[in-house]
């Protein structure tokens, strides 16, 4: 019994350590989080971003709204402080036209090697081929298109003006040409060509800059709508499931779990497609879904719904400060 009482005060003293290191190690992890002084995504200039480019119009590729807007988008990340090139291709259509498109590309703290590609499609649908009138008539594309771009330009906009810099440096790509596949029920020219997605197919196959990669990309697809739901996108959890859980983990933690949803749903051949599979680069797809509808989209999806009536600055908060937090914590 005796000889007990000093191996129980050696057995206490051991626990006693343990649990203070323990304790010291979430103490120094919430200071570093503490520390960590993520900038403030300001909603309401994400939404002028969106109005603006809805005010040009349509950007359907051809078009002057189209023209305007890319003067726009590029003149808008030079004043950031943005490195700013653009990629001009021909692709061939559905229709069998050549249409002449281009990708804007843009890159923050070129210095750092550790990269983060953000990107959303910047022309608009044609046609509202989902709606019951009008449907030879483009659409305005608030969500569908402009959402995307919007937030993008924020977030840059946020980092450039913030004191404190992130670890990673920031390209932006906004793809053109994503949204001229073929109508619902018609069939292509060459079924076994994807027509959707011209943009990210070309520079997946002819990078602007030789072997360019990073370290994960975030395609953003329909990000402004109010009420909107991300779920978990088929091939985001095929090619980047850890980007998946990050993304959404952090969105949970800083409050905004009721729209990112933890829950798989269908793959959607989107930019991201390519850019994982022919540009070897994992990214995901934050997607808007609606889990009753039964083509994946939420109902607005080419309609002409899709306007500036649908968008919330709540969802354009939720998506850019999200991916602030993601992009300071790396
Ligand atoms: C498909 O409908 C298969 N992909 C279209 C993705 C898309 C269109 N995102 C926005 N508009
Ligand atoms: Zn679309």
């Amino acid at each position: 019994m005796k000889n007990l009482i000093p191996v129980i005060f050696i057995v206490f003293f051991l626990i006693s350590c343990d649990s203070s290191k323990e304790k010291k190690e979430s103490i120094s992890e919430d200071r570093e989080k503490k520390d960590l002084q993520v900038p403030v995504f300001n909603a309401g200039n994400a939404y002028q971003f969106v109005q603006t480019q809805v005010d040009f119009g349509p950007r359907v590729p051809g078009t002057k709204p189209h023209a305007e807007t890319e003067q726009y988008l590029i003149s808008q990340l030079e004043t950031f402080g943005a490195t700013v090139k653009t990629q001009k291709f021909e692709a061939e259509t559905y229709e069998g036209e050549v249409w002449d498109l281009t990708n804007i590309i843009a890159s923050i703290q070129p210095e750092k090697k550790k990269r983060i590609l953000l990107a959303a499609h910047w022309d608009t649908r044609k046609i509202a081929d989902k709606d019951n009138e009008r449907k030879e008539e483009p659409i305005d594309g608030a969500n569908d298109g402009a959402s995307g771009v919007g937030v993008i330009l924020e977030i840059v906009n946020a980092i450039q003006n913030a004191k404190n810099k992130p670890n990673v440096g920031i390209d932006v790509i906004f793809f053109d040409g994503e949204d001229n596949g073929e109508p619902q029920g018609l069939s292509a020219r060459n079924p076994s060509e994807i027509w959707w997605c011209l943009g990210s197919q070309y520079w997946s196959k002819n990078k602007h800059i030789p072997g360019y990669s990073a370290y994960y990309g975030v395609l953003l697809d329909m990000v402004g709508a109010s009420n909107a739901q991300f779920h978990k996108e088929g091939y985001s959890m095929k090619y980047a499931p850890s980007i998946v859980e990050k993304v959404w983990n952090t969105a949970d933690q800083i409050g905004y779990g009721r729209f990112f949803i933890n829950k798989q749903v269908a793959s959607i051949t989107d930019d991201h497609y390519f850019v994982n599979e022919i540009g070897k680069i994992p990214m995901i797809d934050i997607i808007a879904h609606d889990p009753t509808s039964g083509d994946f989209f939420p109902d607005f999806h080419h309609t002409h719904n899709d306007n500036m009536d649908i968008i919330s600055q709540e969802t354009l908060k939720a998506v850019g400060q999200t991916l602030l937090q993601v992009i300071y914590e790396e």
